[in-house]
């Protein structure tokens, strides 16, 4: 086991002589910038620090804004606008220091600066753990400058085939912060159920959110959504709510008539099927519908992009679907937000500038994968890769089929959640078109927090590297120095990974694939 192992990796790791530092009963975390705006941003960043390392260590670790220059002992968290994109971590017997330009920075060295700790500095306290004095909080001595790779960095859950209560979505937040993702993609709408209150068609959540595959009913009231938004706000990442039109509405079809062909409504839908529901492309209800649905959630959402779906439109032609999808973009675009949407939304020529595609075929593109998805890049926009055979969680492992699909070429590795590159997907679509890395998962056979952790834990570990670490050799426009990415040097920082969701209570897969310490 390496003494330092962190996941992602950053971009440098550099081990110093001498030892490490020792957190203490007097240790307390400082926080300076430049200015006070930068000041309060470090301390909240110190705060959320101090919030993770007090249970399980017991100590106080006061928080002390103590404004530029000012030298302390302890975790030093400083924002100061010369500094490099990303983050510095110096580590010695003196001391932590975290510099970044912004606080999201910041919070990037905090995510590795736990994993600088032992493992067991993550436990709660309950009933079966105490504070004991008899562990020596240290971290080895090193240098770490480290900044992303795609800024675009993404987990998409599926809250629409199941119900997740808010509580489970923020755990979700926590444990996706972690590994430095930062965007969490909520897909809101779908055959099996409506889940956001909106307040002008309100039988979208009457009827429409009455269902799922596994349970009963629920959605978000807009205050449910806002706590989600803050929540993850609080960790430096950005919700990206998705509607899926025009298929995948069986959910908005069952509650309104008039956006149905034919104009009766459907049935509430708790199936697993796809591809079998459309809105009225042509009907005036329909676009009455799109319109009020994207301003109100353009309103409630701060965040820059909206997702609008598009995905497995098998009841239009091409035609009706390249019309709609042109239409919708530019309503969504009026609402000033960026409009993302998965490939097919390519085959229109017509988008608003700057859409930005997300792509989920395979790892070799079939059919027209390729060319719908350069056609965002064509249009101005960029992609975000989700090649649905080594990046959906929804997969079954290799080792197991109680959760799960497998209709993305089998079931999913470890080692292939990490043998992949987005740059060698999509001939053409090289570093600069690409946005980021996204992993879904998709929830028909999952029920609850639990099982997406299943899911999720360790996979989701390989995919995050993917999208935060350098470039490996290689690939064009790595650094010349650049590492090979090899699954046998990132098995052992995974199992020094999931000792810390051990620590944390994620209930994440043992799979054979994880080293034993
Ligand atoms: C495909 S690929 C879907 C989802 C399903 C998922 C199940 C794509 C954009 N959509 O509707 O839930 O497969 O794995």
């Amino acid at each position: 086991m390496p003494n330092i192992a962190i996941v992602p990796a950053p971009a440098s790791v550099t081990e110093l002589p001498g030892d490490g530092f020792t957190l203490g009963a007097q240790s307390s975390i400082s926080a300076t910038g430049d200015s006070a705006e930068q000041l309060s941003a470090a301390a909240a960043v110190g705060e959320y620090l101090g919030e993770l390392l007090r249970p399980r260590t017991g100590f106080e670790l006061a928080v002390n804004p103590l404004g530029a220059d000012a030298a302390a002992p302890g975790i030093r968290l400083v924002i100061d606008d010369s500094a490099a994109p990303g983050y510095s971590l110096h580590a010695d017997a003196d001391g932590i220091t975290v510099t970044a330009a912004s606080a999201e920075g910041l919070f990037s060295g905090v995510q590795t600066l736990r994993q600088l700790f032992p493992a067991r500095i993550e436990a709660a306290l309950d009933g079966s753990t105490r504070v004991s004095d008899d562990v020596e909080w240290t971290t080895p001595a090193v240098q770490i400058e480290d900044a992303p790779r795609f800024a675009y960095r993404g987990a998409m859950l599926d809250v629409a085939r199941n119900v997740f209560s808010v509580a489970a979505v923020k755990r979700y937040i926590d444990d996706i912060a972690l590994l430095k993702l930062n965007v969490l993609h909520l897909h809101l709408t779908d055959d099996q159920g409506w889940r956001l209150q909106i307040d002008s068609w309100p039988r979208l959540t009457e009827i429409g959110a009455s269902t799922s595959v596994l349970g009963g009913g629920g959605f978000y009231t807009k205050a449910d959504y806002t706590e989600i938004v803050d929540y993850a706000a609080s960790r430096f990442i950005t919700l990206v709510p998705e509607i899926d039109l025009p298929g995948h509405t069986n959910a908005a079809l069952a509650s309104y008539p008039e956006l149905n062909i034919g104009g009766v409504a459907t049935e509430p839908y708790r199936g697993v099927e796809v591809g079998f529901s459309t809105v009225d492309t042509t009907a005036d209800a329909t676009w009455r519908f799109v319109e009020d649905v994207v301003r109100e959630l353009a309103e409630i959402t701060p965040g820059p992009y909206i997702h609008l779906g598009g995905d497995e439109s098998l009841q239009l032609s091409s035609a009706e679907f390249s019309a709609f999808v042109s239409r919708a973009s530019e309503i969504g675009a009026a609402s000033g937000k960026t409009v993302i949407g998965w490939h097919e939304m390519g085959q229109s020529r017509e988008l608003a500038p700057g859409t930005i595609g997300q792509y989920w075929d395979f790892v070799t593109p079939r059919a027209d994968a390729a060319p719908h998805t350069l056609s965002f890049v064509e249009q101005g926009g960029q992609v975000i890769m989700s090649p649905s055979d080594v990046s959906y969680l929804d997969m079954h492992y290799p080792d197991t089929d109680r959760l799960g699909q497998l209709w993305a070429d089998g079931p999913t590795s470890v080692e292939e959640a990490y043998s992949w590159e987005p740059t060698a997907i999509v001939t053409g679509l090289d570093e600069a078109a690409i946005l980021g890395v996204e992993a879904p998962v998709w929830t028909e056979t999952l029920d609850g927090i639990d099982d997406v952790e299943f899911m999720v834990f360790p996979r989701l570990a390989p995919i995050a590297e993917i999208a935060w670490s350098p470039a490996p050799a290689g690939v064009p426009g790595a650094a010349p120095d650049a590492a090979t990415r090899s699954f046998a040097e990132f098995s052992p920082r995974l199992a020094a990974f999931v000792e810390r969701l051990d620590a944390l209570g994620v209930r994440y897969h043992r799979s054979p694939e994880l080293s034993r310490r």
